[in-house]
């Protein structure tokens, strides 16, 4: 890099710590397409990460998480709170009508530089896309931002996983939808922090609520209990009940010194960059220690636990 480039990198990332939208836009742009500039930037970045409050609004399509997410941001900035939003979708390319409609609904905070709107486009394969994520998640947090909020589709193990990023995990679900129901047993029941019961101006709502409550019964006991709220997303009904909720819960997980642990959450992402240099180097090497204990376990003598708890010895991990 030379020096010219070097400062103006530098420069860049004085500006996306400062919170100044075009720096964040720049830089989201450059992790998106994995640039060498992203990687100086995410270094930069790393000891201003952790600040922010980060929630994530998941669950089926249609059950109102944008318009859900905009009455939340209109909450937030009624409480003098600055605002990311970064909508995931995989099923959704950025031309698609279902962004462009979340970009319509988010029309109303256009022009208000507390907010700040970005959708991920769609390409590579789901665990790519969680990866970006993730990584974009980091570069919001380091602008400043009180809030991040992250939208994903509920469906799979894939959402569940970029969910998996989010301090606080919403659920969101519409009455009266059986088959939904299901889904969200299945899977996503299991990390909410909090259920929604949106379009609780429908018939069913109270219904559903009481189906959810029951079913909360089946999960284990822990010290933060799962609370089901009903909103009107549209009426903005029950949004400043849902917004203290939040903050309850991102109250809960920061305990009594107000920070996340910042080695957590470095643990996760070294572990998943460690597993794809793993992955890349086994597959090319033709190292004779490799290939012997390939050897072991083709001739039956290694199973797989023990040939990779050979290599990690080797390579004093453990
Ligand atoms: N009746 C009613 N409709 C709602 C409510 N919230 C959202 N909707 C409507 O439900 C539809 C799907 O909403 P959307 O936010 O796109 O759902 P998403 O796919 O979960 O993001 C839209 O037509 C919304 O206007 C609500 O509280 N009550
Ligand atoms: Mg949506």
């Amino acid at each position: 890099m030379t020096g010219l480039a070097e400062d103006k990198l530098k420069l860049q990332l004085e500006q996306l710590i400062a919170g100044k939208p075009s720096a964040l836009a720049r830089t989201i742009t450059a992790v998106e397409n994995q640039t060498p500039e992203a990687r100086y930037i995410l270094k930069g970045i790393q000891p201003h990460i952790g600040n922010a409050l980060v929630v994530g609004f998941t669950g089926p399509p249609g059950a109102g998480k944008s318009t859900l997410i905009n009455a939340y941001v209109r909450e937030l900035r009624n409480r003098g709170k600055t605002v990311c939003v970064l909508a995931v979708d995989p099923s959704s390319p950025i031309s698609g009508g279902a962004i462009l409609g979340d970009r319509i609904r988010m029309a109303e905070h256009t022009g208000d530089a507390g907010v700040f709107v970005r959708s991920l486009a769609s390409r590579g394969h789901l665990g790519g896309l969680s990866r970006t994520a993730a990584r974009v998640l980091d570069v919001m947090d380091a602008s400043g931002r009180d809030v991040i909020v992250i939208e994903t589709v509920g469906a799979g193990q894939s959402e569940v996983e970029i969910a998996g990023v989010a301090g606080t995990k919403v659920v969101v679900c519409a009455p009266g939808l059986g088959d939904d129901i299901q889904a969200i047993k299945a899977g996503i029941l299991e990390i909410a922090d909090v259920l929604v019961v949106n379009k609780s101006d429908m018939p069913q709502a109270e219904n559903t609520k009481r189906q959810l409550r029951t079913m909360l019964h089946l999960r284990q006991a822990s010290d933060w209990n799962v609370p089901v709220l009903g909103t009107v997303a549209t009426t903005f009904e029950g949004l400043p009940e849902l917004a203290d909720t939040i903050d309850n819960h991102d109250e809960a997980l920061r305990g009594a010194d107000h920070k996340i642990d910042p080695h957590q959450r470095i643990r996760r992402v070294l572990a998943e960059t460690l597993a794809h240099a793993i992955e890349d180097k086994l597959m090319g090497s033709s190292d004779p220690a490799l290939i012997e204990v390939l050897n072991d376990v083709q001739s039956g003598e290694l199973n797989f636990d023990e040939a990779s708890q050979k290599l990690l010895e080797q390579m004093k991990l453990l």
